[in-house]
């Protein structure tokens, strides 16, 4: 039986100007058979047959930069090193399949993040944790799988401006652990040239206590002599075989992972340990900040997990040696439709940082529910936090701006797996796409984004392109509206994350409250409630800790409020809550109407894919309005002013 190829995402060269025959192609001043040069020429061949291409050396252009400049006489791309020349031609294909002719293209960027990277969350039995896309395409029973679904991924992750890949879970259990045996190296080896070839950097997720489980030690306290001196020997081992390993990527104390708490040591301690080691290599050590007390007792008032991240990391600012990266998620519990940004982020002043978002749509609808997320990543990115009198944004902080270091930028949790089109949802590739860009231009807006992956996608009449801009820009706001309201979050059922459970989390250990009770609902995160609002800057702070000035679609992360609360809509707080449901439902209706409305021009699958997916949201969307609003009626016995159906 003839199989199926896997959808080529935004590199389908759908109306590749194709002039029969072959052009010119000159190259000065690079090896034209070094793999990444290699590379960009043989995409350039592909997207663009019969269009001249010159590659050229320009030693003014900034690392990893390009100018791209068509002419008459074909395409140019400067750049001062390889990468630049694979960004550059990759910038020259998108603009001609956005809508430029050869002779129009012109672009010169250089990026804006250092570190551009995707984290899998792929184990080796070929599962993928919170994955919505099928099976790993990595891993397939403990065997690491190199083939021509590898290199597409690369030239995918190429085009985007991806520069560091972690193919494994950061909770590494089993086969994961050995990842660092001569078990592994030989495939690893043959990856990671893979990936160099596309200028993309090979990482891996690596278990803290790997010298008990497999080094047969009885410890793996990072200030121990024997335990240094066995990951000494086992990193000159790991370096051997694979010389341009980026480094490691360390999830500790968290959900049952070991880490140096065992031992009273702190995080600074483990992550030190390990960074002085893989030095000599030019390795570094990415440590997640995501450490929280997961057995709490939900009678407990007082802790806060969204305290937890500054708590365990903000005192060691500064301690932190310098090929050591704190990696931190854009909010303080974990990547709900609407939470404020980290305190974190930016409140480390002297330490190397790296955000992290989620583009596998774990609380966001499972890549069923349609929720573009790049709206979500620039207000992250904008976010003042008044770490600095100028350069204070997230943005600037991770890209290095602020402290002046090199060493930091974004990464996020991918939506990626075996199936057919890559991320379950056709439309959620978009996230994929957008978070590339958006790494590489932090610049860029939502909308310039959405519509490159649409017009590289689908190349879609102007009106059609309108429509579908206007699906996922308007996406994420429904998906909000609909689920949980104004910033409180994890209404959902725990453990699948999809689909409505109001109390599933509400008497649980995970620390994920809403404190709903007869007369109102919310977490005091106040200076009189928990003091998290005390963790930003004072004008943050400030603005947080009082509810008529703290952003209303936070109000109810900062307060606990009654149902009679005056929203500045003039509604009050249980008004909102049945509004926005009855709304978030009707306006998920009308993206799907609006998916209908573009069925002559998407090809017949892809347009069935995503139709199905619909099918499924709108379930999910009337689940969600029926059980929140009931939830909300039963509670507070107060009635909807507009009297419509409330079970
Ligand atoms: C990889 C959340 C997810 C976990 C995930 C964890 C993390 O808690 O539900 O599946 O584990 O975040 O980011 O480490």
């Amino acid at each position: 039986m003839e199989t199926q190829k896997w959808t080529q995402l935004w590199l389908n060269y759908k109306d590749a100007e194709t002039k029969p025959g072959t052009a010119d192609i000159v190259v000065e001043g690079f090896d034209e058979n070094a793999p990444v040069v290699a590379n960009a020429i043989a995409e350039f061949k592909r997207a663009a047959r019969g269009i001249s291409l010159s590659l050229l050396h320009k030693d003014t252009i900034p690392g990893e930069g390009y100018r791209a400049l068509g002419s008459e006489d074909g395409i140019t791309v400067e750049a001062s090193d390889e990468r630049g020349i694979l960004y550059g031609v990759f910038a020259a294909i998108r603009q001609m399949y956005c809508g430029k002719r050869a002779v129009e293209v012109a672009e010169e960027a250089s990026p804006k993040n250092p570190l551009r990277m995707m984290n899998h969350w792929d184990n080796m039995d070929g599962s993928i944790e919170r994955g919505y896309s099928g099976e790993s395409f990595f891993f397939e029973n403990e065997e690491i799988v190199i083939g021509d679904r590898t290199r597409d991924y690369a030239r995918f992750m190429a085009s985007i401006g991806i520069n560091g890949v972690v193919i494994n879970n950061v909770n590494v259990k089993g086969a994961a652990s050995y990842l660092i045996t001569d078990r592994y190296f030989g495939r690893l080896s043959e990856l990671s040239e893979l990936f160099e070839g596309y200028g993309i950097k090979l990482y891996m997720s690596l278990n803290f206590a790997s010298p008990i489980e497999i080094g047969g030690m009885d410890t793996c306290d990072p200030l121990d002599q024997k335990v240094i001196a066995w990951w000494e020997d086992k990193i000159k081992e790991v370096y051997d075989r694979l010389p341009n390993l980026g480094g490691f990527l360390v999830k500790a104390d968290s959900e049952g992972r070991p880490g140096p708490f065992t031992y009273g040591r702190t995080q600074a301690d483990g992550a030190n340990m390990l960074a002085d080691v893989i030095k000599p290599y030019g390795g570094i050590i990415i440590w997640r900040c995501f450490v929280y007390n997961c057995t709490q007792d939900w009678r407990d008032y007082k802790t806060d997990r969204a305290r937890a991240g500054y708590d365990y990391f903000k005192g060691l600012d500064g301690a932190y040696h310098d090929n050591v990266i704190l990696q931190i998620k854009n909010g303080p519990m974990d990547f709900q439709i609407r939470e404020p940004v980290s305190p974190l982020l930016g409140g480390l002043t002297k330490t190397n940082q790296i955000l992290e978002v989620q583009i596998a749509q774990e609380y966001t609808g499972h890549q069923i529910d349609l929720c573009y997320l790049i709206p979500l990543y620039k207000e992250v990115l904008d976010f003042h936090t008044h770490c600095d009198p100028e350069k204070d944004t997230v943005a600037d902080v991770v890209s290095g701006r602020t402290m002046g270091n090199t060493l930091g930028g974004m990464a996020a949790v991918i939506n990626t797996g075996n199936d057919l089109n890559w991320t379950g949802n056709d439309l959620a590739a978009a996230n994929l796409y957008g978070f590339g860009r958006l790494a590489f231009d932090t610049d860029l807006s939502a909308e310039e984004i959405a519509r490159e992956w649409i017009a590289m996608t689908f190349g879609l009449p102007k009106k059609e392109e309108d429509i579908l801009c206007s699906m996922l820009l308007r996406s994420r706001e429904v998906y909000e509206k609909y689920t949980s309201p104004l910033g409180i979050g994890w209404m959902v059922n725990p453990m699948g994350h999809y689909g409505p459970s109001v109390d599933g989390y509400e008497y649980s250990r995970w620390g994920t409250y809403h404190r709903a009770d007869h007369l109102g609902i919310g977490v005091d995160r106040t200076e009189k409630g928990t003091g998290y609002c005390n963790q930003y800057y004072e004008e943050n702070a400030k603005m947080y800790s009082d509810p008529k000035t703290c952003p209303e679609e936070l109000v109810l992360f900062f307060h606990h409020l009654p149902y009679t609360y005056m929203l500045k809509s003039g509604k009050s707080l249980i008004q909102h809550i049945y509004d926005s449901h009855f709304e978030g439902e009707e306006q998920a209706r009308g993206l799907a109407a609006d998916w209908d409305s573009l069925k002559d021009v998407i090809p017949e699958a892809a347009f069935g894919r995503v139709k199905e997916r619909f099918d499924l949201q709108l379930d999910n969307a009337r689940e969600w309005r029926d059980q929140v609003n009931s939830y909300f009626f039963r509670k507070s016995g107060i009635a909807d002013e507009k009297g419509r159906t409330i079970y």
